[in-house]
C-alpha cells in the first residue's frame, strides 16, 4: 500500500492511532522498528538535533534533505512538520510538490508566521489570517498528484491565548478549505482545552492532538472524547539528549571505556540498524568473485603462477583459478572483488 494512503487510513481510522517522532534516518527506522504505523518528522526534534534552534533557522530544503534520509530508511508513512509552510500559499504549492518525490506522506502546517516560534516558547504568537492560510491549505490540495497525500491544518489559537471560540471558527474554515484533518494544539499542564474543543468539534474530520505538556491525562480519555491520532512529539529526542549528556559526562571523568562498554549499544547494532545486511548480500550478487589461495595443510606453497593470489577481473577467470587451484591440491577461499580491483 502507498505511503500515503496508508496515512490517510490511519488518519480516518475508527481506534485511536499513534504517531512517533523521529529527526533522522536512524530515529525513523528505530520508530519503525518500535511497531508505530507512522512517523511525525518533529520540527522542533530535527532542528535541534542539527543544533539550531525551531524558529525556521533551518532552510525548507535543509529540512527536506533530513526528511528524506528518513523516507529512504523506512516503510511506514511520514508526516512532516512543514510549520507554516515555509512562506506563502507559492511555497506550500512547492513544498508539497517535493514531498510527493521524496514519498512524504503528508505535512503538517500551522496558521502563524513565518518566521514560527516553538509552540511552547515565549507568549507572543501572531495568528496567520483565517483567509490567507485556509487559501494555503487550497493550494496544498490543489498541488498534490496523489489523491491520498495528507494535508493537516494545525490550529494554533489555544497556543496564543485564544478562546474555544476562535478554534473552532477557523478549524472549520480549514476543514472546507480541504484539510484532511486538524491538529489542534495547547500548551496548557491538562487537557481541558482540547476536551472542550472536542465536545463541540462536529467531527467532520480526524483530529490530531500533541499531548506534550498534558502528558498526565490518560490515553483512554482521549479515545473517548473521539480523538483520532496522538503524536509523541519529541521522546525519542529527549531519550537520547539525556543518554548523550550522562555518557559524555561519564567518558569524560572515567577516562575509560572499560565500565560504560556494556551499557551501550554494541558497534554491530548499529551496522545492523544501518542495513548492513543488505550490502552484503548485494555485494555476493553484483560484485565479480576473486579466488585467494592460502597454503595447504601440508605446508605447500599456494602461490599460483607468480602472485600470492589469483584475481579474478571476471567470473571465467576466477573458476579457471578455482581449476587450477583444485588441481594442484590448493586450499582457496572465493571472496568478493574489493573496491578498485
Ligand atoms: C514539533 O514537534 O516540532 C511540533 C510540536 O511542532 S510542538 O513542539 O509541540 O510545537
Ligand atoms: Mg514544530
Amino acid at each position: 500500500m502507498r505511503k500515503t494512503t496508508q496515512l490517510k487510513k490511519l488518519l480516518q481510522s475508527e481506534q485511536l492511532e499513534f504517531l512517533m517522532e523521529a529527526h533522522n534516518g536512524l530515529s525513523a527506522r528505530i520508530v519503525e522498528e518500535a511497531g508505530f504505523k507512522a512517523i511525525w518528522a518533529s520540527g522542533l526534534s530535527i532542528s535541534a538535533a542539527l543544533g539550531v534552534r525551531d524558529n525556521n533557522e533551518l532552510s525548507w530544503t535543509q529540512v527536506l534533505e533530513v526528511v528524506e534520509f528518513m523516507s529512504d530508511a523506512t516503510e511506514i508513512p511520514i508526516l512532516l512538520d512543514g510549520d507554516t509552510g515555509y512562506g506563502n500559499f507559492n511555497n506550500v504549492r512547492r513544498l508539497v510538490r517535493k514531498l510527493e518525490q521524496r514519498r512524504v506522506a503528508g505535512v503538517c502546517i500551522e496558521d502563524k508566521l513565518f518566521p514560527k516560534s516553538n509552540s511552547f516558547s515565549g507568549e507572543e504568537q501572531p495568528l496567520a489570517d483565517i483567509e490567507e492560510f485556509s487559501n494555503k491549505i487550497k493550494a496544498a490540495k490543489d498541488t498534490q498528484q496523489d489523491p491520498d497525500f495528507c494535508v493537516v491544518a494545525r490550529v494554533e489559537a489555544f497556543i496564543a491565548g485564544r478562546r474555544l471560540g476562535e478554534a473552532l471558527k477557523r478549524a472549520e474554515a480549514y476543514y472546507r478549505a480541504g484539510a484532511d484533518a486538524i491538529l489542534i494544539h495547547s500548551k496548557l499542564s491538562t487537557a481541558d482545552q482540547i476536551l472542550t474543543f472536542m465536545k463541540e468539534w462536529d467531527n467532520s474530520c480526524p483530529v490530531v492532538i500533541v499531548p506534550t505538556k498534558y502528558y498526565a491525562t490518560p490515553t483512554d480519555v482521549f479515545a473517548e472524547a473521539g480523538v483520532s491520532t496522538i503524536i509523541w512529539a519529541n521522546h525519542l529526542l529527549r531519550a537520547s539528549l539525556a543518554a548523550m549528556q550522562q555518557m559524555a559526562r561519564r567518558i569524560h571523568e572515567e577516562q575509560s571505556l572499560l565500565r560504560v562498554e556494556k551499557e551501550i549499544a554494541p558497534i554491530e547494532e548499529v551496522f545492523r540498524l544501518q542495513g548492513e545486511a543488505e550490502l552484503k548480500a548485494a555485494e555476493r550478487k553484483y560484485l565479480p568473485v576473486r579466488a585467494v589461495l592460502e597454503p595447504t595443510a601440508n605446508g605447500a606453497n599456494g602461490k599460483l603462477a607468480s602472485g600470492t593470489e589469483a584475481m579474478a577481473t571476471d567470473q571465467t577467470v576466477a573458476q579457471k583459478a578455482v581449476y587450477v587451484a583444485r588441481s594442484r591440491n590448493l586450499s582457496f577461499k572465493k571472496l568478493p572483488r574489493r573496491a578498485g580491483q
